[in-house]
């Protein structure tokens, strides 16, 4: 049951989607009241930080993006790195 919430992260000049998994990961973690939530993307580890609202690689703290929760209807660049046609 995913429709009620997409996560977005920051691009060059507009938002991604997050894959459906990644999603699923988020929604679990923030409603459980969590912090923080661990994330394997495109072969990295992320940190996405609830408080501020930011994705920060581990290791490496200065490869950040915004973050965003909102209805599933934003206009978006694709989906995780995948563009829309
Ligand atoms: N999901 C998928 N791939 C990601 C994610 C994520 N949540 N976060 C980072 N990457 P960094 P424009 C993005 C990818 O933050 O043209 C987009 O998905 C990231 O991919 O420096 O700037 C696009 O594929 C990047 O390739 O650690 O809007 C691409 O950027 C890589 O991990 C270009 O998007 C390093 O990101």
């Amino acid at each position: 049951e995913n429709g009620d919430f997409q996560w977005y992260y920051e691009g060059r000049n507009g938002w991604w989607k997050y894959d459906e998994r990644s999603n699923a990961e988020l929604e679990t973690a923030f409603n459980s009241g969590e912090a923080n939530c661990a994330l394997l993307l495109a072969g990295a580890l992320y940190n996405i930080d609830f408080q501020n609202m930011i994705q920060i690689r581990r290791g490496d703290p200065t490869r950040r993006r915004k973050v965003r929760r909102d209805t599933p209807t934003l206009v978006v660049k694709g989906i995780a790195g995948i563009k829309n046609l």
